[in-house]
């Protein structure tokens, strides 16, 4: 018999609630039958048996499942297979992600930029101050009458974007807009959510508070001269890995987008309904936030295709920028999500009619170059106040989110791993992690309009992807789990002293493209769903990013918010 932990046993590291599916998968041949124990293995609590086989498309290697959602008794556990060995412990409790979704959002607070982190709030990750933005140029693709080439603008606070130490306004757009999304459909949940961060013990939602610290930056990235809205604020050249307070380059807006433009007027509009419900707190707010959302629209209306082309740009100006581009050659999307948010919160019927919300039969995912849906979602949220014209669409709506998760859900009880994320290789992409996620969204869009528990279900089985039951054997949100990255692509990470990572950043995860782009020499598989190193070198695999954080938010807490009770 084997004692010994398994690496083979892959499942959520952290673990289940009482009444919700509960699976591990085996990765190894051997055992027909295993146990649910207590961890010192003296007393076993449940038995089951191991499933027939199941083959990945991928590598053709077999996986067998345990399926104990019938055990419902809470306490500590391990999963033993007494040929193969024993799990990582994990739990099952009610409120068992709750401290994993208040570090995730927790991990925007160290990404703050512009403040030192004091060891009341960060503990051992303390830092010092970093880039306090208050006298950044305006490069010369930005230059306008007004603000000529040189100009120096204030900018500051806002989240580093990922392990760089730039921000960009297309990245900060779905970030802010998914964990909005999520105050706005869980907002008892997270008003009693604690982030212990310097403004908890305000009127606030600590949620809207640590949203706050980026919307005062997006607000000073427009141009009050003609609602246009800079691209991103950076230095020209990515930093070395060095703490915040030691990256002293240059500071520099770039030219204004029309995506820049529509995602920040999305924003702006959405956080305006949602601060004005805290007018003591925050007064003038939701108008200064209204107002700016229909400049940049307008301006967006007047410039429809300036795209963000960093190489064009380069040609003609100078200095070169080289940081992240989020260069998006299409903005229909960028357009159907302001126009939605816009004509919610405004109630005008221009901003809905200015638009063709069904281009096409398509339901993409969102990502920072996708964000369709987010209009959907928002349109769909928020039916019972909407005019006429909006209600003849709901069932189109209504329909498609639905159909969206049917269409997510079909086959994946036979899968691998029995998750939704994965059921094809294209899902493995930089950033798969937030693939993952927000598939789990969808799911939760399409049980919300629905009622029907199985798309929580499968939304779970994303959730439990991400912590651990996959084919990498990772929780890829650091601080969480057994086996989690200690070496993520960061460079507050990599730079301080502290053995672990920054805790409640969500990994990127497996690229199949990674070793081609990253160019790093660990990666030890080509199998797509394998092609992840836990190396600071890898970018491509192993970076976290805003964008990738906070549908990881959005899902671990609507799952919490309907847990199984
Ligand atoms: O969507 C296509 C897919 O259809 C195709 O099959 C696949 C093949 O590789 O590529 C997919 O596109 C990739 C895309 O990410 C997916 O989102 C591109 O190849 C890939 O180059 C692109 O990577 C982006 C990366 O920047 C490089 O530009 C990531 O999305 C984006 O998250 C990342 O963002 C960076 C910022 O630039 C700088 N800050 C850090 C941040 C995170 O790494
Ligand atoms: O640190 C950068 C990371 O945030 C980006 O995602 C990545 C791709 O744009 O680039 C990283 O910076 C690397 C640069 O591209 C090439 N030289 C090494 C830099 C740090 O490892």
């Amino acid at each position: 018999k084997q004692s010994q932990l398994s690496e083979d046993i892959r499942l959520n590291q952290i673990g289940f609630y009482p009444k919700a599916p509960k699976m591990a998968v085996l990765v190894k041949e051997g055992g027909t039958t295993y146990y649910i124990a207590t961890p010192d293995l003296q007393r076993t609590v449940f038995t089951g048996k191991l499933s027939e086989p199941r083959t990945s498309p991928f590598s053709g290697k077999q996986t067998r499942m345990a399926d104990f959602s019938a055990f419902i008794q809470p306490g500590k556990y391990v999963l033993w297979i007494p040929e193969i060995g024993h799990s990582y412990p994990f739990q099952i409790t009610n409120q068992i992600h709750t401290p994993l979704t208040a570090a995730a959002i927790k991990s925007y607070y160290f990404q703050r930029m512009s403040t030192a982190l004091p060891e009341k709030y960060a503990g051992k990750w303390a830092r010092a101050a970093g880039h306090p933005d208050d006298k950044v140029l305006i490069h010369p693709s930005a230059a306008s009458t007004q603000r000529p080439t040189g100009t120096q603008i204030s900018a500051p606070y806002g989240w580093y974007d990922a392990g760089d130490y730039n921000k960009y306004i297309v990245n900060s757009g779905i970030t802010m807009g998914t964990m909005l999304a999520a105050y706005e459909d869980f907002p008892a949940y997270f008003d009693t959510l604690q982030l212990h961060i310097p403004e908890s013990n305000n009127q606030l939602p600590d949620l809207l508070d640590e949203l706050l610290w980026n919307l005062r930056w997006m607000l000073a990235m427009q141009d009050p001269n003609d609602g246009g809205v800079y691209h991103k604020l950076t230095n020209a050249k990515f930093d070395g890995m060095v703490m915040p307070e030691a990256a002293t380059q240059p500071r520099y807006v770039v030219q204004k987008s029309t995506t820049a433009a529509l995602d920040f007027a999305a924003v702006m509009a959405q956080a305006s309904r949602i601060v004005k419900k805290f007018p003591q707190a925050l007064p003038g707010l939701a108008d200064s936030c209204i107002t700016a959302a229909e400049k940049a629209w307008t301006w967006a209306e007047q410039h429809p295709d300036v795209l963000y082309k960093q190489e064009a740009m380069n040609q003609q100006f100078d200095p070169d920028v080289v940081t992240g581009a989020y260069g998006d050659n299409k903005p229909d999307d960028e357009f159907i999500w302001a126009a939605s948010e816009l004509y919610i919160t405004t109630k005008n019927d221009k901003y809905y009619t200015a638009v063709n919300l069904f281009p096409d039969t398509q339901m993409p995912l969102p990502s920072w170059a996708q964000v369709r849906l987010l209009g959907y979602y928002s349109l769909a949220r928020h039916q019972k106040t909407l005019s006429a014209i909006a209600q003849k669409d709901f069932a189109e709506l209504k329909k498609r989110i639905i159909g969206f998760g049917d269409e997510l859900i079909s086959g994946v009880s036979a899968q691998p791993y029995g998750t939704v994320m994965g059921k094809t290789a294209k899902d493995y992409i930089w950033g798969s992690s937030s693939v993952a996620a927000n598939q789990g969204i969808a799911l939760i869009q399409a049980y919300l309009l629905s009622g029907d528990k199985k798309y929580l279900d499968y939304a779970l089985t994303n959730l439990d992807y991400l912590l651990g039951r996959n084919a990498t054997g990772y929780s890829f949100l650091t601080g969480y789990g057994s086996k989690t990255p200690m070496h993520p692509h960061h460079r507050p990470s990599v730079a301080d002293k502290v053995t672990e990572p920054v805790p409640g950043l969500l990994s990127g995860g497996p690229n199949a493209n990674a070793p081609r782009q990253d160019k790093c020499t660990t990666y030890t598989s080509t199998i797509a769903d394998e092609v992840f190193t836990d190396n600071d070198c890898s970018y491509a695999s192993n970076e976290v990013a805003i964008n990738w954080n906070a549908p990881f938010v959005y899902l671990a807490a609507a799952i919490e918010a309907l847990q199984y009770k």
